[in-house]
């Protein structure tokens, strides 16, 4: 099991995350860590904070000469505003108080229902932690848990399939393992050249109307093996703990695995991903994905396909949401922030981030081990058990236990 766990407010001193649970001698550098924060921040139709947040990166604890000590792993990553002075005053955690506290909440963010829970009469409270920024320190821990699935030969990407009414057809292909470099080159993440051309184009427009955009990312594990999560119980399956995952990330209202939501429309006789057997190498076949890799909460050995839909963001450069001051109660339109026109190019990294997670997560309750070498015999030993018994023909129908007999069954 892997877990993690953030502090840190959007405008402060900056971000902190602990990972425990990874094993000994993971390879980890600061230049890992750094570079998918970068990829982060990637994205036409981002913020002016995202050309001059530069993530600095401190490994805190946990790795020493190169690699994972088998210890918590801690990362810091300063804001760089702060280094400027900028918040300081605004967000000094001694004794104070602010000359500007916001009393406009923005409908669609955590403003509101987060003062009333907390007792705040300024929104700042709120929102600060709220805010997208957090996810930065998430990737930093998604950082190692990439790292650990890439020695259990796991890769996860994402690409944009949808900005606004911009959006790829729906029959494409997804991309293969390796077209990460591809995917982040496109300006939206986006592999499909008409529709990152459209994207880009909504994007703009939105921008001019002060406008903002939703959309949707599609996640793609590659080398899961078979047997993560299991159908005995509700909280350990494992599309329950992805859908979680994904849904809590910032702005995220809708997850589908597979073919999702299209499945409700069709018969199940051609709803589902047909099992072949391959003689050649041995083992189990499917020629489609629609389950999304996953079957009564367990990995089937195929690709993990998800799609995650955010909102477009409550925060709006022509205000014009209408909302209720606290402090007067009058009607007014929501307060202006310096904000992105749309977050769906991060959103995929971010995703990505929650699925290494929780894949990386599952990969240790099932394998085990307090160093990596350790980990890698077990999954490559289960892995050959797996061949095995896929290899071996059952002699007797009538021993094998639980054996279902669909005559028997009809005819009672
Ligand atoms: C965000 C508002 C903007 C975004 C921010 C999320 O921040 P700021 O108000 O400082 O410009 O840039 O995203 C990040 C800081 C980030 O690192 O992703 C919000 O309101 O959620």
């Amino acid at each position: 099991m892997l877990r993690f766990l953030t502090a840190g407010e959007s405008h402060g001193r900056g971000l902190v995350v602990i990972v425990e649970g990874l094993p000994a001698g993971l390879p980890i550098t600061v230049a890992q860590i750094a570079d998918e924060l970068a990829r982060r921040r990637l994205g036409f139709g981002r913020g002016p904070r995202m050309r001059f947040e530069a993530d600095e990166v401190t490994l805190l604890a946990g790795v020493r000469h190169g690699r994972t000590l088998g210890s918590p792993v801690a990362v810091e990553i300063g804001n760089s505003e702060w280094e400027r002075g900028k918040w300081n005053a605004e967000m000094d955690p001694a004794p104070g108080r602010t000359e500007a506290p916001l009393t406009k909440p923005r409908p669609g963010h955590a403003d509101l229902a987060g003062m009333q829970k907390y007792g705040f009469d300024d929104a700042r409270n709120v929102l600060e932690r709220a805010s997208a920024r957090e996810t930065a320190a998430r990737v930093a821990a998604g950082a190692l848990a990439k790292a650990l699935l890439a020695e259990l030969g796991v890769s996860i990407l994402s690409h944009v399939v949808r900005i606004g009414d911009a959006a790829v057809p729906d029959d494409m292909a997804g991309p293969e393992p390796g077209a990460l470099e591809r995917i982040d080159a496109s300006e939206v993440r986006c592999v499909h050249p008409e529709a990152e051309a459209a994207m880009v184009d909504a994007i703009k427009a939105a921008a001019r109307d002060g406008d903002s955009l939703g959309g949707t990312v599609e996640v793609v594990a590659h080398g899961v093996p078979v047997g993560l999560g299991s159908h005995v119980h509700w909280d350990r399956k494992l599309d329950g703990l992805l859908a979680q995952a994904f849904m809590s990330i910032q702005a995220v209202k809708a997850v589908e695995l597979g073919a999702g939501v299209a499945l409700a429309a069709q018969r199940g006789s051609v709803a589902h991903d047909a099992i072949g057997w391959d003689e050649a190498d041995g083992r189990y076949v499917r020629a489609t994905t629609r389950a999304g890799g996953l079957e009564g909460g367990i990995s089937t050995g195929g690709p993990l396909v998800a799609r995650v839909s955010m909102k477009p963001l409550a925060t709006l450069n022509r205000p014009v949401l209408g909302t209720v001051d606290t402090a007067t109660k009058e009607a007014t339109v929501s307060f202006r922030e310096r904000t992105d026109v749309t977050a769906v190019p991060a959103l995929g990294v971010v995703a990505e981030t929650m699925c290494a997670l929780v894949v990386a997560s599952e990969a240790l309750r099932k394998f085990g081990g307090d160093s990596v070498g350790e980990l890698r015999r077990n999954a490559a030993g289960f892995a050959r058990q797996v061949a095995e018994q896929a290899q071996a023909t059952t002699d007797a129908v009538d021993d094998v236990a639980f054996n279902w007999d669909p005559d028997e069954a009809f005819r009672a």
